[in-house]
């Protein structure tokens, strides 16, 4: 049930283009066309709300200008959450359903014997997109969700040959080639190039931008515009994602095409260097676990003219959700043979109340939770008062007698018996045990060694805190449950990249 381009339709209809008009059913298609915003999703990596000014980052307050003032025009969503990993998450988004359902469930999940999703088993998003009238980009990372960007549904490419950082680089895959650069050049840039030369060879049709930059997954290295003495490039790194959003809003602007297009600011996992605070206080946990930390994301969206100016809403989004509501504004239909989980917040950025969800689920491995506003329930039958979080949930004694408590765990429980993520796909506590090892190994490999040479490529030699700037990601021991909370409580930490 695609819908066609003008061009498309004169030529089916034999027309070509010495057609003096197009018929009238041609011109309405036309129409309806352009009544699709265009998408542009712009995936940030391993940023979470404390990094985030407009989310009240007390470090990052004044690094994050362009991101804020999208806030201030359009709508920030309050609680968002994705998974708490790379992969599952890029997956989530790509599939529209959850990773019991497809079997990417870690980043690990895509090895030759895990049950990783694969493309030809879903209806990617792109492929819905382009059935629907869309011409579909994906310019960054890929990797961890298997195959290419092609296999998965988007018309043109570009990405990162190899796994590692994917900065100061002398290669990339485009379209499939690999193409070498004779000098070294810094990737964000070129992956943002790439990007905005698509918008600007497709302006006169809906198009959707799977922006997946890579900034600010560690290594964390110098970016073009840190100082050579730089104290922090941690903070250099999330300026310039910060500016690279900028520039994907000054380019819309100048082609004439914001308010017809959609432009999404998020977080693929929870923020790696946990050293941001909001009002002095710390998120609990951190990218790689299961509290709030780990999965909770910003998530800021604006369309000039449809989505009501400033408005902070309190909705809970998840990642199934973007599917859902990018066919509902493409007019597309939804397969019928696939489960999806999705939710459509479509209405919410039109400026109308929609029907929010009343709960969210996340999952990583062989870990899941289930949450509502106030309330958390995980795999192991733990429940959590989620009163104040992002900054403390606050375990739920076994024997409470307290109603409301009662009231939610039996709620939270109907929903897991529901979706049965135990009934799903899965992999062995070993593999999970075995992954979690070798993503401790790499990040031991790839962390910065002190007076590390690298000015000669480009990259400011490692200072001092840059260890701590780099690959130090919060652990199970970190993101322990404050007041005891359950033994079982999900804080297992899984493999991070
Ligand atoms: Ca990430």
């Amino acid at each position: 049930m695609g819908t066609w381009s003008r061009r498309e339709w004169l030529k089916a209809a034999g027309l070509g283009a010495a057609a003096l008009a197009a018929p009238r059913w041609a011109r309405a298609a036309e129409a309806a066309n352009k009544k699709k915003p265009n998408i542009i999703f712009f995936l940030s990596d391993d940023v979470g709300i404390d990094d985030i000014g407009c989310y009240g980052s007390d470090t990052y307050k004044n690094l994050t200008p362009r991101i804020d003032a999208l806030a201030k025009k359009g709508i920030r969503f309050e609680t968002c959450y994705c998974a708490p990993l790379c992969g599952p998450t890029r997956c989530e988004f790509n599939t529209g359903r959850y990773a019991f359902r497809t079997g990417g469930l870690t980043n690990g999940a895509w090895g030759a014997k895990g049950p990783g999703a694969k493309s030809a088993d879903e209806f990617p998003i792109a492929k819905m997109l382009k059935q629907a009238g869309y011409a579909t980009c994906s310019s960054g990372k890929w990797r961890q969700i298997g195959e290419t960007p092609g296999d998965w549904g988007y018309d043109e490419w570009l990405t990162d040959p190899k796994a590692g950082g994917w900065y100061w680089q002398k290669n990339y895959t485009k379209n499939g080639e690999e193409v070498e650069t004779p000098e070294e050049v810094y990737m964000p840039d070129m992956a943002h190039e790439f990007a905005m030369d698509f918008v600007k060879r497709h302006r006169d049709e809906p198009f959707f931008v799977y922006y997946p930059t890579h900034l600010v997954h560690g290594p964390i290295l110098r970016t073009p515009d840190s100082a050579p003495d730089s104290k922090d490039l941690y903070a250099d790194n999330v300026a310039y994602m910060d500016k690279l959003l900028g520039k994907v809003v000054d380019e819309i602007e100048k082609l004439g095409l914001s308010e017809n297009t959609l432009i999404i600011f998020t977080g693929d996992n929870g923020t790696a260097k946990k050293s941001g605070t909001i009002g002095g206080r710390e998120v609990h946990g951190a990218k790689g676990s299961m509290w709030e930390g780990g999965a909770h994301v910003p998530f800021v969206a604006r369309w000039k003219g449809t989505t009501p100016e400033g408005k902070v809403l309190p909705d809970l989004l998840d990642f199934t959700d973007m599917y859902a509501t990018f066919a509902d504004l493409a007019g597309a239909k939804m397969p019928e043979k696939l489960t999806f989980d999705g939710h459509s917040f479509a209405p919410q950025l039109r400026g109308k109340p929609g029907t929010p969800r009343e709960w969210i689920f996340v999952q990583l491995g062989r870990h899941w939770y289930v949450r509502e506003k106030d309330w958390k329930l995980n795999e192991a039958g733990d429940l959590f008062n989620m009163k104040d979080a992002p900054f403390v949930e606050e375990p739920v004694p076994a024997d409470t007698k307290d109603e409301k408590a009662l009231a939610a765990r039996k709620r939270l429980q109907a929903v897991l018996d529901r979706l049965n993520p135990a009934g799903g796909k899965t992999i062995s506590a070993e593999a999970e045990a075995e992954e979690r090892k070798r993503a401790a190994q790499r990040r031991k490999a790839a962390a910065p060694k002190a007076g590390a040479k690298g000015a000669e490529a480009g990259k400011a030699a490692p200072k001092a805190g840059a260890k701590k700037a780099g690959a130090e990601k919060a652990g199970p021991e970190k993101a322990a449950p404050k007041k005891g909370a359950g033994k079982k409580a999900g804080a297992k930490k899984a493999a991070e990249e």
